[in-house]
């Protein structure tokens, strides 16, 4: 296959030199889009309606489904009890820094540039059918953002945190099919000594607090870019869907949400360690268990268990019940998962629904009968195969990353 190289300027500027066309349909290009799948309620959808709840997502967000957060949509957790091990793709969550960029995979090209490739100052210029062109793979993975749970260490710890208020749901597995990214970084000629590269998304910069961020874009070593990762172009038998990236996204496996960038237009490839505000100001540990200057930027996602059951849901008293849930870990495959109905006092293994795999997650499953009405808390915990546990209470960080305690659920019996 081809890729057209661009030959190399004198005081090339550090940026690519030319940015992928991209096909915009926001505001009232879009609104005829989502009237015709019939999903906002009439006239939430055009200019200016201020009753979009979710200004910039495409795909319908149902609310027996979706909790919408900002530019966000947090998938209901206890909803996924009636689906199987992959999320299906309408209810996968959303996490949008601004808005889904509708993109045309005709139009979409994907340029690798950067002192890292030989030959220093080439860019490298593929587009949709040169990206299909390389040996596809599909790979099972969980994307979750750094943030899920965020918000129990205010309800649970009572420790004030920053951020999206995700509950659980900010979660979802499912079939990623694509190319490697070492083979596209190949093909665009990676240098033996480069050390990280910085992929960049296609959607509107990111403005926070009057200050433009830019692009989304975050470093990533090479050695984790060499190994698992993929440049995805399906989910779960299909072409990516709008807001998951379309054409073509990163799918950084057992990483934190933001590692996987949507939309992806850009990668730069570097010889010496990049940065961008997603690896300094955000996506670090800060507070005071950790660094003054925080913690090395976040890598790894953690691990957690938990009830496919509403907060607060009645349970009646003297009949069994069936309760299910999921349990995973970005840090090896799930060993077993413990209940307890009794504040920890006792535990019990749940029983495993699933063989557990690296990369996935494993449903259980428990029976409990309860006797005397009133409040309850449940308890679930994982241990994963390396030894990691649930702990009782997360270690705080200002921002709330990485929430792996163990997740107190309240019920009521009646
Ligand atoms: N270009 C781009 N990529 C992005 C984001 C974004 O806002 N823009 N959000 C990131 C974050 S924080 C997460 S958690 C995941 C969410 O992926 P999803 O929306 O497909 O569930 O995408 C990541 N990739
Ligand atoms: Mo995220």
């Amino acid at each position: 296959m081809r890729a057209i190289v661009c030959p190399s300027v004198p005081d090339a500027p550090r940026s690519p030199p030319v940015p992928a066309r991209r096909t915009l349909l926001k505001a009232l290009a879009a609104a005829p889009v989502l009237s015709a799948l019939g999903t906002h309620p009439a006239g939430a959808t055009g200019p200016g309606a201020a009753a979009d709840p979710a200004p910039g997502i495409v795909k319908p967000l149902p609310p027996e489904h979706f909790v919408v957060r900002g530019t966000n949509a947090e998938a209901r957790f206890e909803t996924f009890r009636d689906t199987g091990r992959i999320t299906p793709t309408d209810r996968f969550f959303v996490r949008n820094h601004t808005s889904t960029p509708v993109l045309d995979a005709a139009d979409w090209t994907l340029t690798i540039w950067g002192d890292g490739l030989h030959g220093r100052h080439t860019s490298v210029r593929i587009d949709y059918g040169q990206l299909r062109d390389l040996p596809a793979v599909t790979r099972t993975a969980l994307i979750e953002c750094a943030g899920n749970g965020r918000s129990l260490y205010t309800t649970q710890q009572g420790e004030p945190v920053t951020g999206t208020p995700w509950t659980l749901g900010a979660v979802g597995a499912a079939h990623w099919r694509g190319a490697r990214l070492s083979d596209v970084l190949r093909l665009a000629g990676i240098a033996a000594d480069a050390v990280d590269i910085q992929p960049r998304g296609l959607d509107d910069p990111f403005v926070t607090g009057g200050t433009d961020l830019g692009r989304v874009r975050r470093p990533l070593p090479v050695a984790k870019a060499l190994d698992d990762v993929i440049v995805a172009y399906e989910m779960n038998g299909e072409p990516l869907p709008y807001d998951h990236g379309h054409p073509a996204r990163l799918v950084v496996p057992n990483w934190v949400g933001v590692a996987s960038v949507k939309w992806l237009g850009d990668i730069e490839v570097s010889r010496r360690p990049l940065s961008s505000p997603w690896s300094t100001d955000y996506y670090r540990l800060f507070g005071a268990a950790h660094p003054p200057g925080g913690s090395a930027p976040i890598g790894r996602q953690t691990l957690k268990s938990a009830y496919e059951l509403p907060f607060g849901a009645p349970l009646a008293a003297g009949r069994p019940h069936h309760l299910t849930g999921r349990a995973w870990s970005a840090l090896a495959p799930v060993r077993s998962v413990e209940v307890s109905a009794d504040g920890g006092a006792t535990w019990q293994h749940a029983r495993l629904l699933d063989r557990p795999r690296a990369g996935g997650w494993v449903r259980w499953s428990t029976s409990w009968r309860p006797t005397a009405t009133g409040p309850r808390t449940l308890l679930s915990r994982v241990t994963d195969t390396a030894g990691n546990v649930q702990p009782e209470r997360a270690v705080h960080n200002t921002q709330g990353y990485l929430f792996n305690a163990v997740v107190r659920h309240p019920v009521t019996v009646e």
